[in-house]
């Protein structure tokens, strides 16, 4: 037992050596491998065949420059960026995120934990993700072009529908994958619609795409609840985030009876006690492309507060954060398990931090981890691939009951491994276990590549 301790804290070390700048890269791995020891005490293979020292390398990061010109006629170079992490189980996939936050710390951690997500959905999806630390705020739609055409002139040699399949992330939805999909198709003189997923549904994007995170999170939330008898009707939720997670988790949760008194941006929160228009907030954020605040405007009962911590403080039942990482640390944590919150469903990647994911699971409260919780956005861009092959679409209705399918098996699936080999509601380590050794099984069968 020990033994298997031993070399997860090698693995880490090395790690740690290796990249020593990558916090959030080297937080993600310490999440993963700290609780599949069960796994590898069963599997000694693993460690023979370096399976972990395997797992936290790349197969392959690539970087490059885009230089873009704006509206002025001013030359601007942001950095791009794909981490083509890990292909066992099929061609890497993963989303792009625009924010000037972006480095390659953060997108190693959104790759590393996308792979083990895509695992869990039982699609042969493998794992990647990446972006530029571009800002699309304040761009103009002609600006927001300028920039894909040139992060896809670089991009477009190194993905393809059997190689690498990029989708949305923070800063980039319909409009950017739009302008991708144009330049893809311009470099490559070739109509390739499963080159890119989350694309408009008259050039073959899915039905429900748009919806699947925020939806694919309720239906995972529900299926964790109704196994302890406790109904969402009724439940008072705090969701933080008002992007394409946050609006769409905020809708099903609506649609199941929760009362939604919260949404945010990256400058401060709404709280409306009289639960969120969510009319309101598309309009604002997905016709205007406008600022939270202007909620208030709309709906004086409603009261908006700068800053975005805040948020936890609000008193709720269930605590759905759809932002960003790290959005809830320990004091957030404190400050909801004091006002009696009962669950925790991650829509961002990774916004709990590993002190507060631990004060939840010691206060009992039922976590859903994010590589489970918000799988349904991937699955369904996995869902958008097949229908791309078979050159077909499938309606709303088929592609959304596939969905609850899928979010109702990766519960099923992670709550059978925490009954088997921890706390049986520890869904992060039973979510870990069930993907963790499906990557690596692969792995094993595909010999030292
Ligand atoms: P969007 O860009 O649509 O929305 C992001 C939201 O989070 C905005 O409200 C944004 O506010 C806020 N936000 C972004 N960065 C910060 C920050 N540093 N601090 C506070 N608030 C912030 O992105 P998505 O909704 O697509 O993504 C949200 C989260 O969900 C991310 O963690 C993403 O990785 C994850 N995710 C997304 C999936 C998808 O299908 N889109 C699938 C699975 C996970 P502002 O407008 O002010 O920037
Ligand atoms: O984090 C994620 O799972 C996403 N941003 C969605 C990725 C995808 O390929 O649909």
């Amino acid at each position: 037992m020990a033994d298997m301790k031993a070399y997860v804290n090698e693995v880490l070390d090395l790690v740690a050596k290796k990249d020593p700048n990558e916090v959030e890269f080297q937080n993600t791995v310490k999440e993963v491998l700290t609780t599949i020891i069960p796994v590898l005490e069963k599997n000694p293979q693993y460690k023979e065949a370096k399976i972990l020292e395997r797992m936290v390398e790349a197969e392959r990061i690539v970087t490059f420059r885009v230089p873009w010109q704006d509206d002025k006629g001013e030359i601007h170079v942001n950095r791009g960026f794909r981490v083509q992490m890990n292909s066992a189980i099929g061609p890497y996939k993963g989303g792009l995120r625009f924010h000037p936050s972006v480095n390659l710390s953060i997108l190693k951690f959104l790759a590393f934990e996308q792979t083990f997500k895509n695992a869990l959905t039982g699609l042969p999806i493998g794992g990647g993700k990446g972006g530029s630390d571009f800002d699309p705020k304040g761009k103009s739609d002609n600006e927001v072009m300028k920039f894909c055409q040139s992060f896809m002139t670089e991009l477009y040699r190194h993905i393809g529908p059997n190689i690498d399949i990029p989708a949305g992330d923070i800063g980039v939805g319909g409009r950017e994958i739009g302008y991708l999909f144009g330049q893809y198709k311009r470099l490559r003189d070739s109509y390739d619609a499963g080159v890119l997923t989350g694309k408009g549904v008259d050039y073959w994007g899915s039905l429900a795409r748009t919806e699947a995170t925020g939806y694919g999170l309720l239906y995972f939330v529900k299926n964790m609840l109704d196994a302890k008898n406790i109904d969402i009707n009724g439940k008072t939720i705090v969701v933080s985030g008002s992007g394409n997670v946050a609006t769409y988790a905020i809708e099903k949760a609506q649609t199941f009876g929760g009362k939604v008194v919260t949404c945010s941006d990256s400058n401060g929160y709404v709280y409306d006690p009289d639960g969120i228009k969510l009319d309101t907030v598309k309009e604002i954020k997905q016709v205007r492309r406008g600022r939270i605040k202007e909620y208030v405007e709309k709906h004086p009962n409603a009261e908006y507060h700068e800053g975005c911590s805040g948020v936890w403080t609000v008193k709720c039942d269930i605590a759905l954060p759809c932002a960003t990482q790290s959005e809830i640390n320990l004091d957030s944590a404190k400050a909801l398990v004091a006002n009696g919150v009962i669950a925790v469903g991650e829509g961002a990647n990774m916004p709990s931090t590993l002190d507060a994911i631990k004060y939840f699971q010691d206060h009992k409260v039922l976590f859903a981890p994010a590589k489970a919780a918000n799988a349904g956005g991937v699955a369904t861009s996995a869902l958008e691939m097949a229908q791309n092959s078979e050159r077909l679409q499938w309606t709303f209705e088929e592609v959304d009951e596939k969905l609850k399918n899928i979010m109702k098996n990766i519960y099923e699936s992670s709550k059978k491994n925490a009954e088997a080999f921890a706390d049986p509601d520890d869904l992060v380590a039973g979510a870990n276990m069930t993907a963790f050794k499906k990557v690596a099984d692969v792995m094993m069968a595909h010999g030292i590549v």
